[in-house]
């Protein structure tokens, strides 16, 4: 959908419970999951290749036209999984649990925070500068809800907000400026 904005193209969303998942949709999603993109009612799966085959047949271009940059783009995003699964604690069941899952994140944020200081070549906001591109799509669901989740916590658990206070001395200026850009997007919000 950040995407699908940034592109201008008008589309209809159907959400789709998780937990009940409908025939028709079982049928045009392999792997049971969302999104799925339909064009022309031929559905397309794997926001990956959803992404791809937008920047194929859309203008503007997100991408960037040198092809090595676009290479290591395309690598930056297929961390996206790793990296969603490394800051993910909103499905902890214990206070232990959270704990421990917080006390890993460092590493997954400190990953793309390097890869934002090393990969970038120009002064952002975005990964390739001033226009947003794929891997910024990728990772900008992702950096809400870890923004939402800081939100939500300060109010709700203060000793969530003081167990997360470690991360935060380690942020350099360029990824707190980069997780707070991207989410703001107006394709994102
Ligand atoms: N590799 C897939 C992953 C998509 C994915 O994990 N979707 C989740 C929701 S964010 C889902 O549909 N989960 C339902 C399920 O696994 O049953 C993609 O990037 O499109």
């Amino acid at each position: 959908m950040i995407l699908l904005r940034a592109k201008n193209v008008d589309f209809d969303v159907t959400y789709i419970d998780l937990t009940d998942k409908p025939d028709w949709f079982l049928k045009i999603s392999p792997h049971g999951k969302v999104p799925v993109l339909s064009v022309d009612g031929e559905p397309l799966f794997e926001s990956n290749a959803i992404a791809e085959y937008l920047e194929d047949v859309v203008e503007p271009k997100c991408h960037p036209a040198d092809t090595f940059k676009r290479a290591r783009n395309r690598a930056w995003t297929d961390f996206v999984p790793d990296f969603s699964k490394g800051i993910n604690i909103y499905y902890t069941k214990t206070r232990e649990e959270m704990d421990e899952k917080v006390a890993g994140m460092s590493a997954f944020l400190q990953k793309l925070e390097d890869a934002i200081a090393k990969e970038r070549d120009n002064e952002g906001p975005y990964f390739n500068g001033t226009e947003i591109c794929l891997v910024d799509a990728s990772y900008a669901p992702f950096l809400q809800r870890f923004l939402l989740q800081i939100y939500y916590n300060h109010h709700r658990r203060l000793y969530f907000l003081l167990s997360m206070s470690f991360l935060f001395s380690s942020f350099v200026l360029v990824f707190l400026r980069y997780c707070l850009w991207c989410p703001q997007f107006e394709s994102v919000s």
